[in-house]
């Protein structure tokens, strides 16, 4: 079975605009828990594939930096650079409002490819930096804020593609560790 075969690790792609939290997100998959990796980590530069080894399974997990001038390299190659995977975990940053429709519109493009190039994966929505006391240091991201993104992002997703939606936080994750 693919991921349980060292030989054959699970591919799991990260993509969403640059800042959104990928990098972040994928030393949580790593189980990273010291706080220092987190605050140094920088801007993603093309590309970068992470192997890890969690729950008797291998994984090698592909990092897609966010920013414009990489975004439209990898249209250039999508086929080429999915291939393989098994699922896709599109990352939009809440706290980042003013480029809702930016995201919106590469998370668009993304699933266009993925029905253009028959690649068929997991496919999950990532609702980050949606931390516990959101509402409170970021007055704008209201309830309707929400849930107005989410009547957006309902209107782009054609009805026979499935996608998970999660509201997520790397904060959490240091919550659960303390405790
Ligand atoms: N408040 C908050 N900040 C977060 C969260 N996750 C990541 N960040 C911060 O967001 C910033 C960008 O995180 P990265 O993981 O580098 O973002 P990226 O998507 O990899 O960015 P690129 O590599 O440029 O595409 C960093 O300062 C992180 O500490 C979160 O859940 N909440
Ligand atoms: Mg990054």
């Amino acid at each position: 079975m693919q991921g349980k075969n060292p030989k054959n690790p699970k591919k799991i792609v990260l993509m969403g605009l640059d800042n959104s939290g990928k990098t972040s997100i994928m030393l949580c998959l790593k189980g990273v828990k010291n706080l220092s990796s987190f605050s140094t980590v920088k801007p993603t530069r093309g590309f970068e594939i992470n192997r890890f080894h969690t729950l008797g399974s291998e994984f090698n997990i592909w990092d897609f930096g966010g920013q414009e001038k990489f975004r439209e390299d990898y249209f250039k190659n999508f086929g080429n650079q999915i291939k393989g995977a098994s699922k896709l975990i599109y990352v939009l940053d809440v706290q980042d409002k003013e480029r809702y429709d930016i995201s919106l519109e590469y998370l668009a493009k993304i699933i266009m490819l993925l029905k253009k190039t028959k690649i068929v994966l997991d496919f999950s929505l990532f609702l980050h930096k949606f931390d516990p006391d959101i509402e409170i240091i970021k007055e704008e991201i209201k309830e309707e804020v929400i849930q107005m993104l989410l009547k957006q992002i309902e209107d782009l997703i054609p009805p026979d593609f499935p996608c998970q939606i999660y509201k997520t936080s790397i904060s959490t994750v240091f919550q659960k560790s303390v405790t």
